[in-house]
């Protein structure tokens, strides 16, 4: 009696999943946090930032919209280039609705988008009840008069849902897509609390903000060739933590480049993680850098693991 009670409150919610793909430098975390409220995914102004399915938490009314945000699309090369964009086709997979950014200040549709578009249309011949909506980010960078002819060229390749004109930097035209979006959700009880904003732990969030600060700070290759990540969180009884975190580079010079002259540019930039992890986690945190020299690590399995990206994908 109990239970069927609950169940008929349960059918007054809804919760889902929506996945934001795209090619790289779209704005999709950027977009997920600005709905989300929260930074809980990276935003640096180069391509490639986002390395794994991030999930971030929205409530509208009864609707809870679980994002996926997810690397962007691009032709790999690498081991982890592959990874990455496996991770971001599997963030479809699971989706109730599958959002495509595409940058409309771009002078044409880049090559990435077009292949996007090619894969989608393959799988809605497969899954033809998959949802697909079409989002034209960075309106505020984008001549209105061309607007419409790029929404117009990329509805002519696939017939999308929905059609979006947002800016997610500035806010712009976001109510419209989460009102769409929290009605597409299915009717469900919710799957996380509301008050939840991700699923990351929060040891993980620590190593990419870090991962962000030495993207912000290097340059070139650099970027591309480390990861992050953290090896021990420690809870200290003046209520701080103590974050031990390691930066795994591919290459010997890149550990004195990313130190800097007497250690300068780490130190710096471990400074600016911990300003933000400190206003992240509203208290005092002590965060320890090591720079490890691994040849390897993109052929390590381990490294995989830790970010639920598939070695062999
Ligand atoms: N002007 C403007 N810039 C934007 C907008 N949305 C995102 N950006 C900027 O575009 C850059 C890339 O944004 P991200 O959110 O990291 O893009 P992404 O699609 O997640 O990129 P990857 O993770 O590399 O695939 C950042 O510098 C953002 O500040 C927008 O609407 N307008
Ligand atoms: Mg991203």
């Amino acid at each position: 009696m109990t239970s069927n009670m609950e169940t008929s409150t349960d059918t007054n919610t809804r919760a889902g999943f929506a996945a934001l793909i795209g090619a790289p430098n779209a704005g999709k975390s950027t977009l997920m946090n600005y709905i989300v409220g929260a930074k809980v995914s990276i935003v640096t102004p180069k391509v490639q930032t986002t390395r794994s399915r991030i999930r971030g938490i929205a409530m509208a009314g009864n609707s809870q919209i679980i994002f996926v945000d997810t690397p962007g699309i691009f032709k790999p090369k690498r081991r982890l280039d592959r990874a990455m964009v496996h991770a971001a086709w599997q963030g479809t997979d699971e989706a109730d609705v599958t959002l495509l950014l595409h940058d409309c200040a771009r002078a044409t549709i880049d090559e990435d988008t077009h292949s996007i578009v090619k894969q989608i249309i393959k799988i809605k011949q497969e899954f033809p009840k998959r949802k697909f909506a079409l989002i034209l980010n960075k309106i505020d960078l984008t001549k209105p008069e061309s607007l419409l002819g790029r929404a117009e060229e990329l509805s002519q390749m696939l017939e999308f849902e929905k059609v979006f004109m947002i800016s997610a930097e500035k806010g712009k035209g976001i109510e419209d897509l989460v009102s769409w979006l929290a009605n597409q959700m299915p009717q469900s009880p919710f799957l996380f609390d509301p008050e939840d904003l991700s699923d990351l732990p929060q040891r993980q969030l620590a190593a990419e903000i870090l991962r962000e600060k030495l993207y912000l700070n290097l340059h070139q290759e650099l970027p591309y060739q480390l990861t992050v990540e953290t090896d021990s969180w420690q809870e200290k009884e003046d209520g701080s933590a103590e974050i031990y975190t390691s930066i795994y580079v591919s290459r010997e010079g890149h550990r004195g480049i990313v130190l800097g002259k007497k250690g300068q540019s780490m130190k710096r930039i471990g400074q600016s993680a911990r300003m933000e992890l400190e206003s992240m986690f509203e208290r005092r945190i002590h965060l320890f850098t090591h720079v490890k020299f691994r040849k390897d690590w993109m052929n390590d399995p381990d490294r995989y693991r830790n970010w639920d990206l598939e070695f062999d994908a």
